[in-house]
């Protein structure tokens, strides 16, 4: 897969994605990203990418013709089928199913916005999807840029190891993670569950599955409310909330 981002901090682009499975990715030439300016395209003397709305009001609304001619160039360096995603607040929101869909593309242009936006008829000519990684207010598209392509390359195939990818499965299951330990075994006075500590396979995967339910029960129960559980789940999630409000219990006396 090729991404082309543009953006007016290409360097910050190229810095953040040399880090873990994004960097070996790259290394392995699973996946090459590349970043560009609008700025190398401004042809007036002060490289101006930016300039007042009209209509009036606060902030700067990114020019078209450099975004525009940046985003062309970037284009050209593309294989046919990569679709041109602009990274804003008002897009559709990234999701797990998203980014398996983005995996399967040939390549990715993504645009990151600053200021105010960007001229609209930017969006209209050179983009075919708007993108948000969530309901909060981000400076730039910048940050949300590397989300998107960090939960898109660790799709690939060959980027993850068979253990980093089974765990995965278990999210796009729909539940959230169970907990982790490692040595030592008690810490500051806090003991790993003795579960753990046996070699009993079957109750270490049942305890993880209540985990996991009770998990995401307390914390997502958006998520939960969309799963068919089956009886077993609704047995040890049932476990998990006896358990929770007995814990509850004895905290309060
Ligand atoms: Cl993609 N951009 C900006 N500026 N803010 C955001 C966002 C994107 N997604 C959530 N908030």
């Amino acid at each position: 897969m090729r991404i082309e981002v543009v953006t007016l901090f290409p360097d910050f682009i190229a810095e953040a994605v040399r880090y873990g499975v994004l960097g070996r990715a790259i290394e392995r030439g699973r996946v090459a990203v590349a970043a560009s300016s609008p700025r190398e395209f401004a042809r007036d003397v002060h490289r101006t990418v930016d300039d007042r709305p009209y209509g009036g009001g606060p902030g700067m609304v990114l020019k078209a013709e450099p975004a525009c001619a940046a985003l062309r160039a970037a284009r050209a360096r593309l294989p046919a089928g990569s679709p041109a995603i602009y990274l804003a607040a008002d897009g559709e929101p990234l999701t797990q199913a998203k980014a398996a869909e983005l995996a399967r593309c040939p390549g990715l242009l993504l645009l990151a916005g600053r200021y105010e936006g960007v001229d609209e008829r930017v969006l209209e000519t050179e983009i075919d999807e708007c993108v948000s990684i969530g309901d909060y207010v981000l400076s730039g598209g910048e940050l949300a840029a590397l989300v998107l392509i960090d939960a898109t390359v660790r799709l690939l195939p060959g980027v993850l190891g068979d253990e980093e990818s089974a765990r995965q499965d278990s999210f796009v299951a729909g539940l959230l993670d169970w907990p982790h330990y490692t040595r030592p075994e008690v810490f500051e006075g806090r003991a790993v569950p003795q579960v753990l500590l046996g070699g009993n396979h079957a109750a270490i995967a049942r305890w993880r599955e209540k985990q996991a339910l009770g998990r995401t029960w307390q914390r997502r129960p958006d998520l939960l409310a969309k799963l068919e559980l089956s009886a077993a789940q609704r047995e040890l999630l049932e476990e998990y909330i006896a358990e929770h409000r007995a814990g509850d219990a004895s905290q309060s006396d």
